[in-house]
C-alpha cells in the first residue's frame, strides 16, 4: 500500500493496458483515492466476492482483519457481461483520464437487499445510504487489486489535503505523539470547539480537525463553505496545538459500522484517539424524524474493537451553553438552576436564510459571516417546482399558468421544462421504457439543478412516475435551493375521460405500449409539498395555492400582492 502512496508524486506505475474501461462515479473516486493512498489499509483494491461476504457477515476480511464497510465497484450489465477474470479494467475519471487499473478477480451479482440489511440494518429507502445502494447502484460488482496510474487531482484547498503518510510525517516532525481526531461533515460552532478542547485536554493529545469533504448527505453545506469556516475556527485554537486536514471520504451514513470504519481510517492517518459523539454518522428518517440507530451504538461498537483498531475512543458527552456561567458544560455537570441556551441545526438554517441574528455564544462572527455568504435569504435563492402526475392530469396547464403568474410578479428568470418540451429538445431519442423514462427525468433534474444553483426558477412538468428517480432529482436540486414537489393527483378515470390527446384510447387498444396508468405504473408521491387534484380546482385557484405555498416556504417572501 505504502509504495502506492508514494507514487502520488512519482512517475506513473507501468501497468497492463486496459481491455475495458469504466468511468468512475463520485463515490468510486473517493474510494479509489483512499484505497491507493493507504487511508483504507489493509485494502489494496475493490473487494472480491469472498471478502465482500465476509465483511457483510463478520465485519472482517477473509484474512480476519477487521473491516466493517464493503468497498465495492459496481458496474452495469453491459460492462459485466464481456468482462472476464484476469482482464484489466481501466478506472477513469469523468473526463476519461486513466487514474488506475483493476486486475479483475471477481465479477458477481450481489444481493443488495442483504447488503443493506447487514450494513445499514434496514432496507428502508428513506435512509440515504440504502436509497443509494438499492436505487442507484449498478447490479454487478467487480473486485480486484488496484494499481494507481495517476492520483486524482484536487484543485481546491490543496494546502489542506494530505495523504496518511504526509500527515504521519507532519505529526512526527512536530513531535505530536498523541493525536485525537475530530470527524465532522458540518460547520463547526463554539460547542464543537469546546468539546474538542475538552477531548484533547482529557487525553493530553494534540487535535486533528479531520472533516469529510468527499461525499456527505445531499442537504449538507458544501465543503467549500465549510472549509472556509474551519479555517476561521482553526485560528481560534492555541497555535501549534491543532491541525486541519481534509478527508476525501464518501460517507455511507451507516451509523455504528460507519463509526468503526471512521476510526480505522483515522488510525491509518496516524491518529491515536478518535472523538465519537451521540449518533455518529446516523441519519434521521425524514418521515418520522427518528434515528435509525441507538444514540450510543457507535460508541459501543468502537469500544468493543478498540484493541484491534489501535485507536482509543474519546466519547463525548453532550454539551450545552449555560448562560449564567457564560460557558459550555457537559449536560451532566449542569445544575437544575442553570439557565441553558440552545439553537438547533434547523433553527440555525432558518436564521441564516431569514437573515436573523446568530448570537456570538453560539458561533464566531467570522463563521456566521461565511455561512451567510452561501445562504442568501430564501427569497433570493433559486428553486424548482416539480409537477408530477398522470398524462392529462393538468401538469402542463398548471406549470404554464404558474409561469405566467411568476412573470407577472417579475424580477426572476423562469424556465419551463414541460414533459413535451423536454421530449422534443432534450430527449428526442428516448422512448417510454423504465430506463428511458429515468434518463429523461434525470436530464430534467440536471438542467433544473443548474438553473436552481444559479438563482433561477425551474418549472418541471414530466409524468415522472417512479419514486426513486424523483428522490434522486430532489437530492440533485436541494443542495442548491428549493425543491417543491407537486403531485397533480387528478384520478386516472378523470384523465382518461379527458383524453385530450387521444392517447388513453390508443393505450387501451394496445396501440401505445407502456402507457402510464394503463400498462405502466405510476408510483404516487408519499410526501409531496403539495397535492392538487384538478377535478376539484380550476387552474387559477390551484396556482394561487402554489403561490401561497411558495410564499409560506419563503421563496417569494413579500412578493405576491
Ligand atoms: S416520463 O415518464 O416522465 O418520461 O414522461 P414525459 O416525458 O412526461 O412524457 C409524457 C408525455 O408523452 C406522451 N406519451 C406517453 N406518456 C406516458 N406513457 C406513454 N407510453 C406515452 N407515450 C407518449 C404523453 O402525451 C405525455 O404527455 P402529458 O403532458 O403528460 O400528457
Amino acid at each position: 500500500m505504502n509504495e502506492q502512496t508514494n507514487q502520488r508524486t512519482n512517475a506513473p506505475t507501468p501497468t497492463a493496458a486496459p481491455t475495458h474501461d469504466v468511468d468512475l462515479a463520485p463515490r468510486h473516486l473517493c474510494d479509489l483515492e483512499l484505497l491507493t493512498n493507504g487511508g483504507f489499509a489493509p485494502l489494496s483494491g475493490f473487494l472480491g466476492e469472498k471478502d465482500y461476504e465476509s465483511v457483510l457477515t463478520q465485519m472482517r476480511l477473509k484474512t480476519g482483519a477487521l473491516w466493517p464497510m464493503p468497498i465495492t465497484l459496481d458496474i452495469p450489465e453491459t460492462l459485466a457481461k464481456p468482462l472476464d477474470n484476469g482482464e484489466t479494467l481501466g478506472l477513469r475519471d469523468p473526463e476519461g483520464v486513466l487514474l488506475a487499473t483493476l486486475k479483475v478477480e471477481d465479477i458477481w451479482q450481489p444481493d443488495r437487499q442483504a447488503e443493506a440489511e447487514a450494513v445499514f440494518g434496514t432496507t428502508d429507502t428513506n435512509h440515504p445510504g440504502v436509497a443509494r445502494l438499492l436505487e442507484r447502484t449498478h447490479p454487478y460488482y467487480v473486485g480486484g487489486e488496484v494499481t494507481l496510474v495517476q492520483a486524482p487531482i484536487h484543485y481546491d484547498f490543496v494546502h489542506l489535503r494530505h495523504t496518511p503518510e504526509e500527515l504521519k510525517a507532519q505529526f512526527k516532525k512536530q513531535g505530536w505523539e498523541r493525536v485525537v481526531a475530530f470527524q465532522t461533515r458540518n460547520p463547526m460552532h463554539r460547542v464543537h470547539q469546546e468539546l474538542t478542547f475538552r477531548a484533547a485536554r482529557e487525553v493530553e493529545a494534540n487535535l486533528l480537525i479531520h472533516p469529510v469533504v468527499g461525499r456527505t448527505q445531499p442537504n449538507d453545506i458544501n465543503h467549500f463553505t465549510r472549509v472556509r469556516c474551519y479555517e476561521h475556527i482553526l485560528a481560534r485554537y492555541p497555535e501549534q496545538t491543532t491541525a486541519l486536514s481534509l478527508l476525501n471520504l464518501a460517507m455511507r451514513m451507516a451509523g455504528p459500522r460507519e463509526a468503526l470504519w471512521h476510526a480505522l481510517i483515522r488510525a491509518n492517518h496516524g491518529c491515536t484517539h478518535f472523538i465519537v459523539g451521540r449518533d455518529h454518522a446516523g441519519p434521521r428518517n425524514p418521515r418520522t424524524g427518528d434515528g435509525y440507530y441507538g444514540p450510543y451504538d457507535a460508541q459501543e461498537l468502537i469500544q468493543q474493537h478498540e484493541k484491534e483498531t489501535g485507536i482509543t475512543m474519546v466519547p463525548f458527552r453532550e454539551m450545552k451553553y449555560v448562560e449564567s456561567k457564560a460557558q459550555y458544560l457537559p449536560v451532566d455537570e449542569i445544575g437544575p438552576d442553570d439557565q441553558v441556551r440552545e439553537i438547533s441545526g434547523t433553527e440555525v438554517r432558518r436564521r441564516l436564510t431569514e437573515g436573523l441574528d446568530i448570537p456570538e455564544w453560539f458561533s464566531y462572527p467570522e463563521v456566521v459571516k461565511e455561512l451567510r455568504r452561501t445562504h442568501p435569504p430564501k427569497a433570493q435563492q433559486g428553486f424548482t417546482v416539480f409537477f408530477t402526475g398522470l398524462s392529462g392530469s393538468g401538469k402542463s396547464t398548471l406549470a404554464n399558468a404558474l409561469q405566467v403568474k411568476l412573470m407577472e410578479l417579475g424580477g426572476r428568470q423562469i424556465t419551463l421544462l414541460d414533459g413535451d418540451i423536454v421530449r422534443k429538445n432534450l430527449s428526442s431519442e428516448l422512448g417510454f421504457s423504465k430506463e428511458h423514462r429515468n434518463l429523461n427525468i434525470l436530464r430534467i433534474g440536471f438542467v433544473a439543478s443548474e438553473i436552481t444553483k444559479n438563482g433561477g426558477i425551474a418549472l418541471c412538468a414530466p409524468i415522472a412516475p417512479y419514486t426513486a428517480t424523483r428522490r434522486e432529482v430532489r437530492d440533485m436540486i436541494q443542495p442548491h435551493g428549493g425543491f417543491i414537489e407537486i403531485h397533480v393527483s387528478t384520478p386516472l378515470e378523470v384523465c382518461e375521460q379527458r383524453d385530450r390527446k387521444g392517447l388513453y384510447r390508443k393505450a387501451r387498444e394496445g396501440i401505445i405500449k407502456e402507457f402510464t396508468g394503463i400498462s405502466d405504473p405510476y408510483e404516487e408521491p408519499e410526501t409531496p409539498e403539495l397535492r392538487i387534484d384538478t377535478t376539484e380546482y380550476e387552474a387559477d385557484k390551484a396556482v394561487q395555492q402554489i403561490l401561497l405555498k411558495l410564499e409560506h416556504l419563503g421563496y417569494l417572501a413579500g412578493e405576491p400582492q
